[in-house]
């Protein structure tokens, strides 16, 4: 086994925010994908709640991309992806868990639309197939509304959901002022929690028109993935289509 084995759905923006993480730290790692027939598995050997990414190394299995970005940071500290000073760490661990509880059911809400459902559904079962392919296809739909409407913003209409999506690009276009990254003098994790998210919220129509109108969230992404991608990489979680 690799010294770091990433357990993980291939498109999901929790798994792009680690190995962002460990492409920024120049970490070699592997990946084992899981297909979405996998849950059961998922759950009885790598993670109780079923939820991916999970890491392994030699210390054992972390699960969940925040906390996995901490063990990554306190074991190879260089470079930080947690500012310095506790005011800007507490800032960057806010804004990350922002894009990761608040952000993220934006975009299955709006990608549980019917013009960018289709989109989502070969994303999420890119590495199903044969019957459980089929069957997963007709169920997916129920699934996200549901999941949607649990949590809430997927009962909201169609335009308040974008207007909030708006509001929420223009809060990180105000964050970023004139400097380069989210949150203190460097990287961080509210940079590679955002920008995953945004990398996959870009998938549904309207929120793609509404980053294109945001130069400066267009470049600050950019930012990111070059600094998070190795040279000559195109970002794949942008690629699969
Ligand atoms: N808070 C978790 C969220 C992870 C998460 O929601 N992963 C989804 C894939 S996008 C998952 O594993 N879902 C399977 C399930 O809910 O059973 C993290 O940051 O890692």
């Amino acid at each position: 086994m690799a010294a770091l084995l990433l357990h993980q759905y291939e498109v999901s923006p929790f798994a792009a925010k680690v190995r962002r993480a460990l492409r920024y730290k120049g970490l070699d790692f592997e990946v084992k994908n899981y297909r979405v027939a996998d849950a059961g598995k998922i759950r009885k050997t790598i993670s109780p709640t079923g939820k991916t990414p999970v890491l392994e190394d030699e210390t054992g299995l972390v699960v969940d991309s925040t906390a996995i970005l901490r063990h990554l940071d306190a074991r190879y500290p260089a470079p930080p992806i947690l500012p310095s000073s506790p005011a800007d760490r507490a800032y960057a661990h806010i804004v990350e868990d922002w894009a990761d509880e608040s952000l993220f059911f934006y975009d299955l809400a709006m990608r549980s639309w019917p013009n960018n459902i289709d989109w989502l559904k070969r994303d999420v079962l890119s590495h199903d197939s044969g019957f459980m392919r089929w069957l997963l296809y007709r169920l997916l739909d129920g699934f996200v509304r549901k999941t949607g409407q649990t949590q809430g913003i997927g009962r909201k209409d169609r335009d308040t959901i974008c207007a909030e999506t708006a509001a929420h690009f223009d809060a990180i276009v105000d964050l970023l002022g004139d400097g380069p990254w989210l949150v203190g003098e460097h990287l961080s994790v509210a940079d590679l929690a955002v920008a995953s998210m945004c990398t996959v919220i870009e998938r549904a129509e309207e929120a793609a028109a509404l980053m294109q109108a945001r130069p400066a969230l267009l470049e600050w992404r950019e930012r990111v993935d070059a600094a998070t991608f190795p040279p000559g990489t195109a970002p794949e979680a942008r690629a699969i289509t």
